[in-house]
């Protein structure tokens, strides 16, 4: 089955990886949010593109999620004792794909093409495409003003309640080169909405113009898994988020917040009793065992959410 997939950083990228294990390279596109990038020590970072470049390479750190495995903090150090900005922890080995991909993208290369060869030094087979080779910046609004998306997540550590979000840029964007094709395949079997938090992760993506358009017009079902069991997330703020939203954080809100571009959605079995409400709005539900702790329950998902696409073709 060929697929096309939208994900963010940690929790989509575990899907991603059961993906890139059940699908041959060819018959799987990843389209990355790019909304969390910044410029940080002069370097361009891209930590859902390294997310999920290292998740499928086999190098992610399997703590964190983020960054590699087996990581020395020389540099960081070395940076702490010169009085550098120390609070984005970058590992010696996660610095090489920073300034690596600086330099591809300061000789003229785009992003997917930086993408692209990173990709092939890491070994990587499946495409991961940026949603975009320009800028499209989340920026979180908070009751204290607006926060760059790192300095939200990272420096601040979430802590501040979000009001919303703007995707700085998204406007004046293009879905990069491979996307709208990967999207509108006619060989596609599925359009997957992995695990991400769908407002910092997922609509950074969909508000690249043509691409939320590209799911509602695409020859195969999308189907989204919930990020939220059992009323709160696996890993992130996208519990906390939805509540300083006034949204119920509950799997069944996500499902209410993608809307019409769903032909199915994938909730955990603590989630269950929620299946009628949904299904009754019109999207038909499949409950199974979403959280993947191992390597064999996100291959078990993968089949899992395969098996619903192949249902509603
Ligand atoms: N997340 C943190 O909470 N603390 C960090 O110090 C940190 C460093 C970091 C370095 C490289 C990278 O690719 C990701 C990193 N992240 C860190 C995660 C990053 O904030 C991502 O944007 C989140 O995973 C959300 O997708």
């Amino acid at each position: 089955m060929r697929v096309a997939a939208l994900s963010g950083g940690v929790g989509g990228a575990k899907l991603a990886l059961g993906l890139s294990k059940l699908l041959p390279p060819a018959d799987l596109t990843i389209v990355a949010n790019v909304g969390d990038d910044f410029e940080h020590l002069g370097l361009y970072v891209a930590p859902d593109l390294d997310t999920l470049m290292y998740t499928l390479a086999g190098l992610s750190n399997p703590e964190t999620g983020w960054g590699q495995a087996g990581e020395s903090w020389n540099f960081l150090a070395a940076l702490g004792e010169l009085g550098g900005e120390t609070w984005f922890r970058l590992g010696d080995r996660d610095l090489a794909t920073h300034v690596e991909r600086t330099r591809r993208l300061r000789s003229g290369e785009t992003l997917s093409r930086a993408t692209a060869a990173l990709c092939a030094g890491l070994g990587v087979a499946s495409r991961i495409l940026p949603a975009s080779d320009q800028k499209v910046r989340t920026l979180v609004q908070t009751a204290q003003g607006p926060l760059a998306f790192q300095h939200y997540f990272v420096r601040e550590r979430c802590a501040p309640a979000v009001t919303g979000f703007v995707f700085e840029g998204a406007a004046a964007a293009r879905p990069a080169p491979g996307v709208l094709a990967a999207l509108s395949d006619p060989a596609l079997g599925a359009v997957v909405i992995c695990p991400s938090n769908p407002f910092i992760s997922i609509d950074p993506i969909l508000a690249v113009p043509g691409l939320a358009a590209a799911l509602r017009e695409a020859p195969a079902p999308v189907i989204a898994v919930s990020p939220i069991v059992g009323g709160d997330a696996l890993k992130g703020p996208t519990a906390k988020m939805m509540r300083e939203l006034g949204l119920p954080s509950s799997a069944a809100a996500v499902a209410r917040h993608y809307g019409d571009l769903l032909d199915g959605f994938v909730l955990d079995t603590a989630d269950a009793a929620l299946a009628p409400e949904i299904e009754a709005a019109g999207l038909p539900v499949l409950a199974t065992d979403t959280v993947m702790r191992t390597l064999e329950d996100r291959i078990a998902l993968t089949r899992a959410v395969m098996a619903l696409a192949e249902r509603l073709r």
